[in-house]
């Protein structure tokens, strides 16, 4: 997969596409991440990407001319293009996962108040938000959209079941975990986790997700109840005492 990011902040990008998990895509030849100054693209003297706003407001605006002619420069033309912006749809794993099938994508990061809305126009760009809150610009957001879409990857996680267990993935928040010392300062482990039985141990677990995902998210244990198939009579039983419970 290649991954082009046009951007006024390239230095943004450096250490979190090259360390730890995407570093390790791109060595791999999973991914290949390239990332794109717009101002190089800039004709103005100043090397000058964005204007005031027509009809006034507060902020910045970028102009089309630099980008248009980034996006030319870099073959853009029919390809999928995202545009980070706080007005897009919201990332999900559906989207990640549809990322993470794509040959070759494009992101667009904004700053101050935006883009020209002919850039996103004529360049049929979908517009992406990571949540309901606004940044100071796009490049934290492609970084976010990056990571979600490329360790989906096959052969990116060193277990190719990881990401349908976890979390959002399985439809549950993700059960507490625990690591090496049994006990620290006082602090103990759940006994159930050492006595090697695997069906009592994953049982656990499963209450553990379903408690914390009824509490915290209300919203996906509704959805888990609703379209929960395949479970097992003890996971059953699990479920159902948890929906009695307040
Ligand atoms: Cl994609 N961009 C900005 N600037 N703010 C955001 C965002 C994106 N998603 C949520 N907030």
């Amino acid at each position: 997969m290649k991954i082009t990011i046009l951007t006024q902040f390239p230095d943004m990008f450096g250490p979190v596409l090259s360390e730890s998990i995407l570093g390790r895509a791109a060595d791999k030849g999973l991914v290949e991440f390239k990332v794109i100054n717009i101002r190089d693209y800039s004709v103005d003297k100043h090397r000058k990407t964005d204007d005031t706003p027509f009809g006034g407001g507060f902020g910045m605006v970028m102009t089309p001319q630099p980008a248009f002619d980034a996006l030319k420069a870099i073959g853009a033309e029919g390809k999928r293009i995202i545009y980070m912006s706080p007005r897009g749809k919201l990332l999900d794993k559906q989207l990640a996962t549809e990322l993470s099938r794509e040959e070759e994508f494009f992101i667009l990061c904004g700053h101050y108040e935006g883009v020209d809305q002919r850039i996103i126009d004529a360049w049929n760009m979908e517009e992406v938000s990571i949540g309901d809150y606004v940044l100071t610009g796009g490049e934290l957001a492609a970084m976010v959209l990056a990571d979600a879409a490329v360790r989906l990857i096959p052969g990116c996680l060193s277990d190719p079941e990881a990401p349908l267990q976890e979390s959002v993935y399985s439809g549950l928040l993700e059960y507490d975990q625990y690591t090496k010392p049994r006990e620290y300062e006082g602090l103990e482990v759940p006994e159930v986790l050492f006595n090697g039985n695997h069906r009592l141990i994953h049982l656990w677990q499963f209450e553990n997700s379903l408690r914390l995902t009824k509490k915290r998210r209300p919203d996906l244990f509704e959805k888990f109840t609703e379209t929960a198939e395949g479970l097992t009579k003890d996971e059953k039983k699990i479920l159902d005492a948890v929906l009695l419970e307040y």
